[in-house]
């Protein structure tokens, strides 16, 4: 049978909630993961797909028919593969986790806008931002879930639309030197839970702020930024391959400085 085919952007954390269900429920192998080259002009073939969006993630179930929005995805392999169930069974337990999940829009949008400013003036702004959104998260598990790890008994459905974005968040760390603040015991237990899950290893730290790169000064989803000739998003040379770019925002590296200078054809493409 052929499998469906989840086409993302690298290092895509709106694809990693669906790898984490998948991983959980031992069904990791039953989806495809292509990583589309967003440096390069999308294939017409896929744009067909999505109806000349060039949003990502898709899945494509390989007979025509077309899912978007990682949310959607996420409740449709949980229907699909019913057990091990991720999501709650409780109908009240159910309703509690998706109050934490209908946080995820404002909470996600406040880190990227974090990461992708250039406006100095408005750091603390951003930073206080950001802050708010995580007070929310905080007051949310202490009012529910004040003695766990997760929200409830285990690593579940509102911790896989998380945790990629904790580990996309590591964004934050290298170039805005921001965490989330002490005070906020209960969601950083949460975080830690969460970052330390044996379902959610599929990025690390170092290709996080590598690839991310670009986003740190403004130019998102595979732009080129002034003077360079290569994104951080490229395939080749690999992540590992490149150095540590500067920390901070103070100086912009070029492409040699961040060993994104074009290889040799033949050289091999993948995480
Ligand atoms: N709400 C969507 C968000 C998808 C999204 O923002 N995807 C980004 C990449 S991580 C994207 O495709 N950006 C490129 C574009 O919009 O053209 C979801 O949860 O699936």
């Amino acid at each position: 049978m052929t499998r469906p085919v989840l086409h993302h952007i690298p290092v895509c954390p709106f694809s990693q909630r669906v790898e984490i269900l998948l991983e959980l429920k031992g069904r990791r192998d039953a989806v495809e993961f292509s990583v589309v080259d967003v440096t390069r002009p999308r294939d017409p073939a896929l744009l067909a797909k999505t109806r000349g969006a060039t949003a990502l993630p898709i899945l494509d179930l390989a007979d025509g028919r077309i899912l978007k929005e990682s949310l959607v995805l996420l409740r449709y392999f949980e229907d699909l593969f019913p057990t091990p169930m991720v999501a709650r069974a409780d109908p009240y337990e159910r309703a509690v986790e998706n109050m934490l999940i209908a946080l995820e829009g404002d909470f996600v949008a406040a880190g990227y806008r974090f990461v992708m400013s250039q406006d100095k003036g408005r750091r603390e702004a951003l930073a206080e931002a950001m802050t708010a959104q995580y007070q929310k998260l905080d007051d949310f598990l202490s009012w529910q879930a004040p003695g766990s790890e997760y929200l409830f008994d285990r690593f579940g459905l509102a911790e896989c639309v998380y945790a990629p974005i904790f580990v996309r968040f590591w964004f934050l760390d290298y170039y805005e030197g921001y965490d989330i603040p002490e005070d906020f015991a209960r969601v950083r237990r949460w975080r830690d839970a969460c970052l330390a899950h044996p379902a959610a290893q599929q990025v690390s730290y170092e290709e996080v702020v590598k690839s991310y790169y670009d986003y740190a000064w403004g130019a998102g989803n595979g732009d080129l930024l002034p003077g360079r000739a290569r994104s951080s998003f490229a395939f080749l040379p690999h992540w590992r391959e490149r150095p540590w770019p500067p920390r901070g925002k103070e100086k912009a590296a070029g492409d040699a400085e961040l060993g994104l200078v074009q290889p040799c054809a033949g050289a091999q493409i993948g995480r």
